[in-house]
């Protein structure tokens, strides 16, 4: 088991940035997961066990909807809180800030957004108190990076849908009692629906041989002639948009999340090589370790005054799709690559349980794919900045 020897280091004062409450917020997050996490995050990963004990724990520090209104059982708190929240998670292991990422933006964010006031009361606040999991299903087994082509469909059978079609590498949902899946009408365009768990012909078998993402649960959903009452259909919007401004936020979380990895593996890396001595000396005295160490804190810094600005926009409700396209795809390559030097740093130890780098990379390979790929997010900005898509 490894010990949570973690320091924050904060180059450019960010935390001049924030307010008490933010500061609060993260402090909360950051002891309790130092407490309850970072003792068993190890073994968690290794068994490939996903600790559903922790998911009351979550609710308490408001990592479940943390923007999602008061009313419905939210922390009813800004997009820097819901961002720091992510980073603390993100910081001890991405597994942790996926779960907290799924629930929060896309399973309550839809249900509050485009859900009606019965589905709300219903499911948020069970949902913000971690006593129930949601899932999403939007990817298809022959449908990834394009969902708009998916096949997952249903009917109207008078007083009810009947839903057919399969969902893959959905997050939580063997485990799951509710899940927001995207299908599409008669006519080919998307609705969601909530998906109960326990309704007749839907299954949720879980995936193994994960080399990645250990600590979280993945499974796929089954549709068998599934019947869905007509009042589980979110009713505010359709079209493939919906499920895509889920992900907006969602993305913006990972965003934030990928720091706190990047800060982990900078402040291991960095505590390492003062302390390994090599050729007598410390190895942080190398000229070679410390170009490392500096080009990992000048890339953490930046990725935070990009992802503080990207808050601030969010809370004015002026922040484009795209925006948060380019801060998800920078931050996960630049913590990716930090994840990447610190192992070095760390040399023969770095592979080990006994730091947390080598599982930090070995997550990042699923942050980097899930949630739009690199590239995805790359054509995004490139359809942006030049108005031309170049997906198809
Ligand atoms: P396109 O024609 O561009 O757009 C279709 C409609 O959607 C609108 N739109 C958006 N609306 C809101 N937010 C966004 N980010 C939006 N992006 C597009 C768009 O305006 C249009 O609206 P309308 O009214 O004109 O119909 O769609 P396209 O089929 O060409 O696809 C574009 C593309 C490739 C960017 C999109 O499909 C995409 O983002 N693909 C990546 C798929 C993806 O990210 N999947 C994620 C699955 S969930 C997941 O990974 C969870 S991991 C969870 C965890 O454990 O943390
Ligand atoms: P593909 O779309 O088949 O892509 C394969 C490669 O082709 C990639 O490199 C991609 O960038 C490239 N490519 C594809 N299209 C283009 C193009 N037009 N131009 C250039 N290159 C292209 N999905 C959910 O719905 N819900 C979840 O909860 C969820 N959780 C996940 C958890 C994990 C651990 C993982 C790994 C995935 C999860 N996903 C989830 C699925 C995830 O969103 C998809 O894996 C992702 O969108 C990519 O789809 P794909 O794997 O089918 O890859």
């Amino acid at each position: 088991m490894s010990t949570d020897r973690f320091e924050a280091h904060d180059y450019y004062l960010m935390d001049e940035l924030l307010t008490e409450e933010h500061k609060l917020i993260r402090e909360a997050a950051r002891a309790w997961v130092k407490k309850e996490v970072s003792p068993i995050i190890e073994d968690c990963f290794e068994k490939c066990d996903f600790p559903k004990h922790l998911l009351p724990g979550l609710g308490e520090i408001g990592a479940f909807g943390p923007y999602i209104p008061e009313e419905y059982g939210g922390a009813g708190l800004d997009q820097i809180s819901y961002g720091l929240l992510m980073q603390e998670l993100e910081r001890c292991d991405s597994g942790l800030r996926s779960t907290a990422s799924v629930q929060s933006s896309l399973v309550m964010y839809p249900i509050w957004k485009y859900g009606s006031e019965e589905q709300k009361k219903k499911f948020l606040p069970k949902l913000a108190s971690g006593e129930w999991l949601g899932c999403f299903g939007l990817t298809e087994p022959d449908h990834g990076s394009n969902p708009g082509g998916m096949v997952t469909h249903f009917k109207d059978a008078g007083d009810h849908y009947v839903l057919n079609g399969a969902k893959m590498w959905i997050s939580n949902s063997p485990i799951s009692q509710v899940a927001v899946v995207w299908a599409k009408d008669e006519s080919g365009r998307i609705h969601g629906l909530l998906v109960e768990q326990g309704m007749e012909g839907f299954t949720a078998p879980e995936m193994h041989g994960k080399h990645s993402l250990r600590a979280s649960i993945t499974g796929e959903l089954i549709f068998d002639n599934v019947k869905v009452p007509k009042e589980n259909l979110l009713p505010g919007r359709s079209g493939l948009g919906a499920p895509l401004s889920c992900l907006d936020s969602a993305r913006y979380g990972i965003a934030w999340g990928a720091i706190g990895a990047a800060m982990d593996c900078y402040d291991s890396a960095l505590r390492y090589a003062k302390e390994r001595i090599q050729f007598d000396k410390p190895i942080a005295s190398f000229q070679l370790i410390q170009k490392k160490l500096a080009e990992m804190v000048t890339e953490i810094t930046k990725a935070q005054l990009l992802t503080h600005r990207l808050g601030i926009l969010r809370d004015e409700g002026r922040a484009t799709s795209a925006q948060i396209s380019m801060a998800k795809r920078n931050n996960v390559e630049m913590a990716i690559n930090i994840a990447r030097e610190a192992r070095q740093i760390h040399g023969a130890m770095g592979i080990t349980s006994e730091y947390s780098i080598m599982r930090h990379m070995a997550n990042l390979e699923s942050v980097i794919t899930y949630e739009g790929t690199h590239d995805i997010h790359l054509l995004i900005t490139g359809m942006d900045v030049t108005g031309i898509p170049a997906f198809s």
